[in-house]
């Protein structure tokens, strides 16, 4: 079969969404770090909607961190792929043309430094996951932005803005802290520029983008009549909540459906302690009990009690600026949970859950622990990753601990000993608890929920009503 191409384009069915623009003229006005699944199906999108509507800067150089994989994927298909919005009625296709180069970082560093230094670079995105903002140096998605900005400033170019798109409280105002790290290391008048030059500001990203897996390209292949080797599903919903703080002219992002606010941190809020806690905690919890997708776990009528309690002991903890809108906001991610095309597996949630947890739910146990106010759902949550972090399912069989800190969690949570003892000993674990660990009542709680899914298996140890089951 033929390749999806700016050549096969004009071929595809007319039920085929595309770039009905002039992808030649199209200038790259963006460079994105880390050009994954996410990316594609969100920023990219957005960007390809501006273009579209004949603004022609803001074309894409998407720059893979580690591996060609994405690179060698798509430069045979001119950058083009096929995003899949799927929901309960069926699959739309929609081929998007933003991205017109693919880089990889480690082949050609000087590649992405000059992109970054370019005339026409007005915008950096970038998507590392939560551990991208802990790594340094030269090599790192902060340290390679640094490198281009001293490029930049070099050349006598002028500043540009700097958009966080990963899961993280302030992902901006973090960024900002990192990149004059290491913009000092390189040279402090450098560190100083940036600070004039360079905005960073806070965004809240949200769209449902599984990994691809093999039947979204059977799927791809058969509704364009052409092979995309790196189709990308997502669920139809798609937010952008910017703050309005950039360096010179504001890109036009609202005219591609982004939301401009003067502070993200409500709205960052309450989709880390609404969606992404929810997540996190069907993941923990529903692959303990052999569950495979997001969609599988809600219809289990325990876990969606439990998370309806969530949201609940959660949306206490918002500020008030948002804290009206968590029913109506829980009540469309119930939907959203629920979709049946998605598939979303459960353990691609559960990876690296040592840097999801503080900002997802250890943040909002500290917090309603010091208010006052009811949370048992997340204890529940907690412990439930401790216990996932032992690596058995509730039958025995053997859960993957895909982690940054995976040896170090592995070793403590298989350390033989009662549910006290366990708990102590992951409290200690200063990257996931920080301050939160000091709350000397904080580990005999966690010890008695988890001790109950030790004993019970975890939907035994729910209650109807999503509560933890007393001893
Ligand atoms: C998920 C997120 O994998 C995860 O940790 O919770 O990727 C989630 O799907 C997105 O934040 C939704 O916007």
């Amino acid at each position: 079969m033929a390749r999806l191409s700016d050549e096969t384009l004009a071929a595809l069915p007319s039920d085929i969404a595309r770039p009905a623009y002039g992808r030649r003229d199209a200038r790259i006005g963006v460079v994105h770090l880390g050009v994954g699944n996410f990316h594609r199906a969100h920023q990219a999108v957005a960007f390809d909607d501006l273009l579209a509507a004949g603004d022609r800067r803001w074309a894409v150089s998407g720059v893979s961190l580690r591996r060609p994989a994405m690179r060698d994927a798509l430069v045979p298909q001119d950058g083009l792929y096929t995003v899949l919005v799927r929901d309960g009625a069926g699959t739309r296709a929609r081929v998007v043309g933003a991205l017109r180069e693919l880089l990889v970082a480690p082949e050609s560093p000087a590649a992405v430094i000059a992109r970054l230094a370019a005339a026409d670079t007005r915008l950096v995105t970038l998507t590392v996951t939560e551990k991208g903002y802990d790594e340094t140096g030269p090599a790192s998605a902060v340290g390679l932005l640094a490198l281009g900005l001293a490029a930049r400033h070099a050349a006598g170019r002028g500043g540009l803005s700097v958009l966080s798109c990963d899961n993280l409280s302030r992902n901006g105002a973090r960024l900002q802290a990192r990149l004059r790290a290491e913009a000092t290391a390189i040279d402090p008048a450098l560190a100083d520029w940036i600070d004039r030059a360079v905005a960073c500001p806070d965004t809240m990203v949200d769209r449902i983008v599984p990994a691809t897996v093999d039947g979204d390209r059977e799927e791809a292949a058969r509704r364009l009549g052409v092979d995309d080797a790196w189709p990308v599903a997502a669920e139809p919903f798609t937010q952008w909540v910017i703050e309005r703080r950039f360096a010179g002219e504001a890109p036009p992002l609202e005219a591609a459906g982004a939301e401009l606010v003067d502070d993200v941190a409500p709205w960052e809020a309450m989709k880390l302690r609404l969606l992404n806690a929810a997540h996190s905690s069907l993941a923990y919890l529903g692959a303990s009990a052999g569950l495979p997708t997001v969609d599988a776990a809600i219809a289990e009528p325990r876990l969606r009690a439990f998370v309806g309690r969530l949201w609940l002991q959660a949306a206490a903890t918002l500020p008030a600026a948002v804290r009206a809108q968590a029913p109506a906001y829980g009540a469309r991610l119930l939907e959203r949970f629920a979709n049946p095309a998605l598939r979303h597996r459960l353990l691609q949630i559960a990876m690296d859950g040592s840097r999801k947890l503080p900002q997802r739910l250890v943040a909002t146990l500290r917090d309603a622990r010091r208010a006052g106010l009811p949370h048992d759902t997340l204890l529940l949550a907690v412990a439930a990753w401790m216990r996932f972090c032992a690596g058995r399912d509730d039958a025995g069989a053997e859960l993957p601990l895909d982690d940054p800190l995976a040896a170090r969690l592995r070793t403590v949570a298989q350390a033989p000993g009662d549910a006290l003892q366990t708990v102590r000993a992951m409290l200690a674990i200063d990257e996931v608890f920080g301050d939160a660990a000091t709350d000397p009542t904080l580990a005999p709680a966690l010890a008695a929920v988890l001790d109950g899914l030790r004993r019970r298996g975890t939907l035994a140890a729910l209650a109807a009503d999503g509560s933890p089951v007393a001893l």
